[in-house]
Formats: C-alpha cells, sequence, structure tokens
C-alpha cells in the first residue's frame, strides 16, 4: 500500500505567523488517507459522514467533535451533506500547556486521551455536542474567523485567545457528559493534568490513585498506554522541559532552577538531565545563549 500523503504547514497555514488556521468545509468533500504536519480539530455542523482510518471506519454527525493528531492517518468517504469546521493547529507553538485549560478535567480527555482509545472504543467516546452547545462554539468559531480574516493589530493573541475559548469550551463540555467509558478518559486525563500543573514537586503513585479512584495497576497500565510513559517517567519530562526553560532564560543559577523543577538534589538534577537530554544542564545552557 502506498503511504498517505502527509499535508504540511506551508501548504495549508495561509498565516504563518499564526500556529491556527480555520478552515470551513461546506461541504466536507471525500478526501482520501492523509497525514499532516499539524493536528487538527474537527466540529461537524450538520449532516453525516464516513471518517475512515486504516482500519477502522466511523459514522460521524452533527455535533460530533474528535482532536486528529497529525500523525494518525485519517480521510473521508460516504458523505452526505457533511459541513465541518476544521480548526488547523500546531500544537508546539500554541503556548496552550502552560495554561490553566490543563486544570479542566475534560481537557486532557478531549486532547490526548480519546484520540489514543478512539479505536478500542470504536469511536464512542468521543465528544458529541448537544444543538444548544453546538450553537455556542459557533458563535465562538464565527468570532475566531472574523480575527483571523481581519488581521487588525494584535489579531495574533486574540485569535490564539479565541482559540483557547473554544478548546477550554469543548473541555468543559466534555467533563459535563458522562458515560461510563467517557469516565475512565477523564480519570486518565485528570492525572495527566494533575503532574502538568504540579511540576514544581514530587508526586507519588499514591496521590495519582486518589485523583482517579484506579488501582495501581490498571492506572500504570492505562498511563502508559496513553502518554507512552509511565507517570513518573512522564512527569520527569516534564520537569526537565520546564528546566531547559529556565536554563534558556538565564535568569537563575542552575541550583535554583534544578529546585524550581522539583528537584531538592541539584546532582540528582543533573544526572537527570544529563541522562535524558545528553548534556549537561551548565553546556545546555552554554549552547542555549
Ligand atoms: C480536508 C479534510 C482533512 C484536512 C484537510 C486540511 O478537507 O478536512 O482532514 O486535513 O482538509
Ligand atoms: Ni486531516
Amino acid at each position: 500500500m502506498m503511504a498517505a500523503p502527509r499535508l504540511t504547514k506551508a501548504e495549508f497555514f495561509g498565516d504563518l505567523s499564526l500556529p491556527i488556521e480555520l478552515i470551513r468545509r461546506n461541504p466536507q468533500e471525500p478526501f482520501p488517507l492523509h497525514t499532516h504536519e499539524f493536528s487538527e480539530l474537527v466540529i461537524v455542523f450538520a449532516g453525516r459522514g464516513t471518517h475512515v482510518t486504516e482500519s477502522e471506519e466511523w459514522s460521524i454527525q452533527a455535533g460530533d467533535v474528535f482532536v486528529i493528531q497529525g500523525e494518525r492517518a485519517h480521510g473521508y468517504c460516504t458523505i452526505e451533506a457533511l459541513r465541518l469546521v476544521n480548526i488547523l493547529f500546531d500544537p508546539t507553538h500554541l503556548g496552550v500547556p502552560e495554561t490553566d485549560l490543563l486544570a479542566i478535567p475534560g481537557y486532557h480527555a478531549l486532547v490526548t486521551v480519546e484520540p489514543r482509545y478512539r479505536r478500542e472504543h470504536r469511536f464512542g467516546s468521543r465528544l458529541r455536542l448537544s444543538l444548544e452547545q453546538l450553537g455556542q462554539v459557533a458563535l465562538l468559531v464565527d468570532a475566531l474567523e472574523r480575527e483571523t480574516a481581519a488581521k487588525e493589530p494584535g489579531y495574533q493573541s486574540m485569535a490564539a485567545a479565541y482559540f483557547m475559548q473554544i478548546v477550554g469550551y469543548l473541555s468543559r463540555c466534555f467533563t459535563a457528559a458522562g458515560s461510563p467509558r467517557r469516565l475512565s478518559l477523564l480519570r486518565l486525563a485528570a492525572a495527566i493534568g494533575h503532574l502538568e500543573q504540579n511540576i514544581d514537586r514530587r508526586v507519588g503513585i499514591a496521590e495519582l490513585r486518589a485523583i482517579t479512584h484506579m488501582s495501581e495497576s490498571s492506572l500504570l497500565r492505562a498511563f502508559k498506554k496513553t502518554v507512552g510513559l509511565s507517570p513518573i517517567g512522564y512527569h520527569l519530562r516534564l520537569r526537565l522541559r520546564r528546566a531547559c526553560r529556565l536554563l534558556e532564560s538565564r535568569e537563575l543559577p542552575i541550583t535554583e532552577v534544578a529546585y524550581r523543577a522539583g528537584f531538592c538534589d541539584s546532582n540528582y538534577f543533573s544526572r537527570a538531565f544529563r541522562r535524558v537530554m545528553g548534556v549537561s544542564p551548565r553546556a545546555y545552557r552554554d549552547s542555549h545563549g
């Protein structure tokens, strides 16, 4: 089989200074399997269609919302007046993880956990909005569209703010919609969010168990499957990522950087840093100045 084509940011983002591109598909035409350099948030406003991946097919309809991480091949076939809005975004340039969007339990459920469980749950855990919710999102989408079209001074921040409102609103809808399967996604999402919001200290498994109400073994298994790392490994990456940012800014001595990234022992910090990053914190700072 031929590899699915990979769509690039340069082809699809009209304005490369913005990590967001809104595309209305009225209608969405059948579209062959593809991957992309970016992610997309799909909001289905009307009609029906079949969303396909390499191995599965799901029918989609008005109200369905899902996030597609770019590396997963997907496309559309059999379409009945399908109208959707596709918000393409570059997750590495949004700055979203620094915000308290992470505190919304549905956030990671929507963007991180559900995409990983889509196959196993046969699309059954996706977010489906009520008509009223769809109307609310439509208003935010219109506002984002006006901002990106008019490009008045400040439009980059305004567009990012509308995008965050959309994601925040949808995350809250995800939190509110409770089927048992969704609840299990929300639990895992809560664990991921908790680690991301507590980068400056150690977080043990007992703490995560208390938040998720999961047994240690099912928590570890589900976490590994979703994130690709153990909770401790993931948390360590987050802390090192923060350390990198602090080292790059050159404002703090290395012992203080270690402390702010949740390491009370700066020797241990240096060892962990070198193991993951391949260089010492000092060498990292020297090469990023
Ligand atoms: C297509 C379809 C794809 C999207 C491209 C940009 O019509 O919606 O999923 O990646 O547009
Ligand atoms: Ni796509």
